[in-house]
């Protein structure tokens, strides 16, 4: 039989099966199991001092607790309108203005707050409050009660991240509000308490962890910043990372959250990194000083609170002209976990 008349019997079989909720896998097979990573996401760049200006104008449009959380997403340019920066991660920019508040709430997906400007404002997450400053690491592990407030003068904005399409994934969700008309949640302890507890190398002796998050929900920067810089000093560096931390649970030795991975990065002035891939996308955020990354065939050169996302598998490698500091995240503590985390340096 002629090659057109068996597709033309193949198209048929496949119609005639359709209703039956049946499809062929020879036809899909390559573009579902690839050689490599494909990612549909593209590497994209926010410059912070452009899009700020957006973000405060959000401020006059609607007040954080009408919105329930004033947020401008970071969306992937491969996927507007779908609330995401990578296949699994979301990111957004979330502003609170002087003497607002976000009232409190939990749901099943995990947070993360990354502060990029101002200094003061709060949030309190399962009964405890912490202030937050530029450059701190904050969680709101699945499943905790929190609220944020804005007792200073001045705006705060901070970087957003969310496992929302891990948990899409999987058609996890929950959420609740707490009690009509409280917007904050009850304080049962002093603040600072956590990190006294469980994040000073020390944990209290007959305590033993019942979630899988870091009892420790605010990492401040002044602590990873004295670290990396003791690090820098000694000038032992990775070749292509320079000098990188990840934000660790105390009591586990796992990455912070159990499913996005954190990260924080000293690039001393004049580092020139080699070429990196991992299977894990990321989102940067820039804490301090200038340089650029090359991402596929994209340059972005970067200051101070831009961001920018390099997708799964897109050799990348970053250069400083000043002493930077980058925070970073990913779902790499989900993709460990599961096996399928995979890097490669150089040419690899
Ligand atoms: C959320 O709860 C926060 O608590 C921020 O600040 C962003 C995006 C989607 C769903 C929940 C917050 C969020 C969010």
């Amino acid at each position: 039989m002629s090659d057109a008349g068996l597709l033309e019997r193949r198209r048929k079989f496949y119609d005639e099966i359709a209703p039956d909720n049946l499809a062929p896998l020879w036809e899909v097979l390559r573009g579902l199991v690839t050689p490599e990573p494909r990612p549909q996401a593209v590497p994209a760049f926010w410059r912070y001092e452009a899009i700020r200006p957006h973000v405060l104008r959000s401020g006059e449009l609607i007040t954080a607790k009408e919105a329930e959380r004033r947020v401008l997403i970071l969306e992937n340019p491969a996927y507007r309108g779908q609330s995401k920066i990578t296949n699994s991660l979301y990111a957004g920019l979330q502003l609170i203005m002087p003497g607002e508040v976000a009232p409190v709430h939990r749901h099943a997906q995990t947070a993360l707050r990354f502060i990029v400007e101002g200094e003061g404002a709060y949030t309190a997450v399962e009964g405890e409050k912490t202030l937050m400053r530029p450059g701190d690491f904050v969680i709101t592990p699945s499943w905790t009660w929190h609220d944020h407030g804005n007792e200073s003068d001045r705006p705060m904005v901070w970087l957003d991240g969310l496992d929302i399409p891990i948990v899409q994934l999987f058609d996890a969700s929950f959420a609740e509000t707490h009690l009509p008309g409280a917007d904050a949640q009850p304080l049962a302890r002093p603040e600072g308490d956590a990190l006294a507890r469980y994040g000073a190398g020390l944990l209290p002796v007959d305590w033993h962890p019942q979630a899988p998050a870091s009892p420790v929900f605010n990492y401040p920067y002044a602590r990873t910043r004295e670290a990396l810089e003791r690090l820098g000093r000694s000038g032992d560096l990775d070749a292509c990372h320079g000098i990188k931390l990840r934000y660790v649970n105390p009591a586990s030795g796992d990455y912070a959250m159990p499913t996005m991975a954190t990260f924080m990065q000293l690039l001393p002035r004049g580092f020139r990194g080699q070429r990196y891939r991992s299977t894990d996308g990321s989102v940067y955020s820039v804490v301090e000083g200038r340089g650029r990354t090359q991402v596929g065939e994209q340059v972005f050169d970067w200051g101070p609170r831009d961001l920018f996302v390099v997708p799964s598998w897109y050799p990348h490698r970053h250069e400083a002209a000043e002493d930077a500091v980058l925070f970073s995240f990913s779902d790499r503590a989900v993709q460990q976990k599961l096996g399928l985390w995979r890097e490669a340096r150089g040419n690899g």
